[in-house]
């Protein structure tokens, strides 16, 4: 029988640089799509090399006309699409199908509701990729990706094999929920702040005022992070100073990368600032903690996107 396709819903940046590795490795990829796309060709730029892979592409549309079931599937849309692009497909999805979401925000609740009977795996990600045009992602910067879920260790380290560990730095994780909150902490301190700054991410560290914004906002996590019962017991997120030097690090690593949310006000696009510090204020109002850092972040960005 022939290997089973990896499904890409959300063929942007990151979706792509998966699918060109995995393209890479050898496995079949098919990127579903809002519309029919002309080039079958996905170009991978990386340091200045630039390598092409023949892709498959189906348009949500032909996929109701053709039924394929996907038995392997990755969820990268953005945060605020999640909802209406997993119902859209959620009848042509195997029950037993592994599902893996490589998002900004947490979304694993209501893909939980749409997909009950798959097998669920969040990945979280701290590379840097961006696309200069819809067939063309660059990897601007090398991080790793966590991967987990509700399973056993041996499961999660058989799932993990059959990602592109050849080319991305991939790892099982058995706390994926507390990734899930660093991540947040780590995309609130750096997303909003490129765009007010008008900068890539790295740039945020030669800015006296940035760092200092940035600073606050890890202090607001720590705030929340203390009161969470399934967060406390993590060193990292209750020390301000070490969501701090995580902010720092991504923003090294990822330097010459302009973040997810400069992208999408860059292309006109929604962005995911009500999934990232739009989550967090809410997630603070409901313990009534106050976070002015990170309103102050929402209300700008809202001016931004209109
Ligand atoms: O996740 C990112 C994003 O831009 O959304 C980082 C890690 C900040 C890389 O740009």
């Amino acid at each position: 029988m022939s290997e089973q396709p990896w499904y890409i819903l959300g063929a942007g940046a990151i979706g792509s640089l998966w699918a060109s590795y995995w393209r890479r490795a050898g496995q079949p990829v098919v990127l579903l799509t809002t519309s029919p796309r002309n080039s079958e060709h996905l170009n991978l730029i990386k340091q200045g090399q630039s390598q092409q892979f023949s892709i498959e592409s189906l348009s949500l549309s032909n996929l109701k006309n053709q039924q394929p079931l996907i038995h392997k599937l990755m969820i990268s849309t953005k945060a605020q699409h999640t909802l209406a692009a997993v119902t859209a497909i959620q009848n042509h999805v195997a029950d037993n199908a592994s599902v893996l979401t490589v998002q900004n925000g947490i979304t694993t609740d209501v893909i939980k509701k749409l997909l009950p009977k798959q097998q669920l795996f969040t990945a979280i990600t701290s590379d840097g990729a961006y696309r200069t045009d819809k067939m063309t992602v660059v990897h601007a910067g090398h991080g790793t990706s966590y991967v987990g879920g509700e399973h056993s260790a041996t499961q999660l380290q058989v799932f993990v094999e059959q990602l592109p560990v050849d080319s991305l730095h991939i790892e099982a994780c058995d706390n994926i929920e507390q990734r899930q909150w660093l991540k947040l902490a780590i995309n609130c301190a750096i997303n909003g702040l490129t765009v007010i700054h008008h900068c890539r991410n790295g740039d945020l560290l030669n800015k006296p005022e940035a760092l200092s914004q940035i600073r606050k906002i890890c202090q607001e996590f720590t705030h929340v992070t203390v009161r969470l019962p399934q967060l406390a017991s993590n060193h990292i997120l209750i020390d301000w100073q070490k969501i701090y030097a995580s902010v720092i690090a991504t923003a090294e690593q990822t330097a010459e990368n302009y973040s997810s949310m400069h992208q999408d006000i860059k292309q006109g696009n929604s962005t995911e600032i009500d999934y990232l510090n739009g989550y967090f204020c809410s997630q603070a109002n409901r313990l009534n903690i106050a976070c002015p850092e990170n309103q102050a972040i929402v209300a700008a960005i809202k001016k931004f996107s209109h």
